[in-house]
């Protein structure tokens, strides 16, 4: 940690001193120093993280609900969807265009909801006597309005808590309207731990209601599709114009920049590539066991991990064209990136980064610092899951049945008893051993030795370590951005880029290498001392 004469175990029992002792014993598992052992059968042996339970009431968290899962991050980015938020006011204007997920129709005459927020904003009556007849006049305003393909319905928490059917309204839609897919999500705010709850909601519900549909093949000889890919500051433009130019069929995004069409067509596919795992594992899985096509773990963020990644597919694919055509789209990338590195390396290398963000990207953004030698000395998920960290099968994921009212083992009685903790040295001998993934490797084998890393980070940890450690940069996003900022640190947010982007890509790792350069090299932070001081 290199500033401070701290020892790092000493910065680690610093940030939990505080806690009430019920809160600093649970904190205390999921706050770790990375210590790694590898076997000299080349195995790695990584630390047992605490992850995807329920934040301690009283602590500030990063997180967000499984509605915000749901509806905002994976069902949020489909252009032709209407998106009705069914309940009170504030949960449809919150969740307004506030992700940056881009789109962009072929022509004017195509479909394009997003700009719209829908809602059946529910009142106290609505609450009291039940909102299912003002949801159906809803769908019907919003067919008569726009005739759009399809009409998605989103439980809020008080729909889950009055009891309205939103699936039977649906499905007495679908009938009513034959032209129009009409379906609901169960994805009520306060179910599981997080918005990855809404994640597995929204997955079953795609997978339920469109994939497949297509009954005919489209076109493509190589044919795939991108899973966990959401098109924020343009991401997915930079990765479909490469795809095009490597000869690559993409099918569908899920759900960058996607359409329903893109959705009932994914099936035919013949390999699913997935970006964030945390957030569509599930429907790669799905797609696998209904109709056979495999998935692989790609990463488009970095410059190095997209060469890899496209060279993965091309093996895949096994095909002396197709590997041609990779090789020269990386070849015509490459020049462009290696001067941005060799020009702003000297600027940066050395310092020193913080990433607290979601649930793939803490890691996946890593690779990129790495390329302008920047290290991560602590870094954590918002609401992943052990696999994100430990990069192998741990505990049972939970079960949603078919319209996920029902998710039973995230249920509170069942907390305890599902998110175990180890409770014996043979437990935790047991879990380090589970599977590891074939293509997955978490954040923890990729870091550096006694890194810090912290699940579901808490807003005084988060000052506590900015204090002590004083990073040259903290990754993070809207509600941590000015906090940390007035700690003097320069705060890049990595949900939204901060009105930047794309970052994917070789385009995407060039802008994020100046944008970096730009914000650890600013000089604003020396002019901001107090007169008095
Ligand atoms: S775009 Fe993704 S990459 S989908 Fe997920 S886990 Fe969120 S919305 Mo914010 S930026 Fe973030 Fe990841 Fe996957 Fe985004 S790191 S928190 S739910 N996320
Ligand atoms: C969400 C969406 C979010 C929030 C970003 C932030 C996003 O979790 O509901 O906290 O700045 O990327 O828009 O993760």
């Amino acid at each position: 940690f290199e500033v401070t004469t701290m020892t790092a175990e000493q910065i680690k029992d610093e940030l939990t001193r505080q806690y009430p002792s019920k809160v600093k014993r649970k904190r205390d598992k999921q706050i770790l120093l990375n210590e790694k052992i590898e076997e000299a059968d080349g195995t790695l042996t990584l630390p047992v993280i605490n992850a995807n339970t329920r934040t301690s009431p009283g602590i500030i968290t990063q997180r967000g609900c499984s509605y915000a899962g749901c509806k905002g991050v994976i069902m949020g980015p489909t252009r032709d969807i209407v998106n009705i938020t069914h309940g009170p006011i504030g949960c449809g204007f919150y969740s307004w265009l506030t992700r940056r997920n881009q789109t962009k129709p072929p022509t004017d005459e195509h479909d394009n909801f997003m700009p719209y927020s829908f809602s059946t904003d529910m009142h106290d009556e609505n609450i009291i006597f039940g909102g299912e007849k003002k949801l159906k006049a809803a769908i019907q305003e919003a067919y008569d309005l726009f005739h759009p393909k399809a009409i998605a319905v989103f439980a809020t928490c008080p729909v889950g808590l009055i009891g309205d059917d939103v699936h039977q309204v649906c499905r007495e839609m679908k009938r009513e309207l034959s032209d129009c897919n009409v379906f609901a999500f169960s994805c009520e705010g306060y179910k599981g731990v997080s918005q990855s709850a809404g994640h597995h909601i929204a997955n079953n519900g795609v997978f339920q209601h469109m994939v497949g549909n297509q009954k005919t093949e489209p076109e493509g000889k190589f044919k795939i599709n991108l899973l966990g890919e959401y098109n924020i500051g343009g991401d997915a433009f930079v990765l479909e114009d490469m795809f095009e130019r490597c000869g690559i069929t993409l099918l569908s995004t899920f759900s960058g920049n996607s359409t329903v069409e893109q959705f009932e067509q994914s099936h035919w596919a013949q390999l699913n590539c997935v970006m964030c795992h945390r957030s569509i594992n599930y429907v790669a899985d799905m797609i696998e066991k209904k109709y056979g096509a495999p998935w692989i773990k790609v990463n488009f963020i970095g410059a190095k991990a997209t060469a890899k990644s496209l060279r993965k597919i091309a093996e895949f694919f096994d095909d002396a064209e197709l590997t041609a055509r990779v090789e020269k789209v990386i070849e015509e990338e490459y020049p462009a990136v290696r001067k941005a590195q060799e020009e702003i390396l000297p600027r940066t290398e050395g310092k020193r980064a913080m990433l607290f963000v979601g649930g793939s990207r803490a890691h996946s953004y890593q690779e990129l610092f790495a390329e302008i030698g920047m290290k991560t000395i602590a870094a954590g998920y918002e609401f992943a899951h052990r696999d994100d960290y430990e990069g192998r099968k741990v505990l049972p994921d939970i079960k949603i049945d078919a319209d996920s009212r029902n998710i039973e083992e995230l249920s509170v009685e069942k907390d305890e008893e599902h998110f175990r903790e180890p409770q014996t040295n043979a437990d935790i001998e047991e879990l380090k051993k589970g599977d590891f993934f074939q293509n997955y490797q978490g954040m923890m084998a990729d870091m550096g030795e006694k890194a810090m890393i912290i699940d579901d980070v808490s807003h005084h940890e988060a000052e506590k370590l900015i204090e002590m450690c004083q990073p040259d940069i903290f990754c993070a996003g809207i509600k941590e951005k000015y906090a940390v900022q007035k700690l003097g640190v320069p705060c890049k947010q990595l949900h939204s880029y901060d009105y930047g982007g794309p970052y994917a890509g070789f385009q995407g790792a060039i802008q994020f290498y100046q944008d970096i350069d730009r914000m650890v090299n600013s000089k604003v932070k020396d002019m901001i001392k107090a007169p008095w001081e």
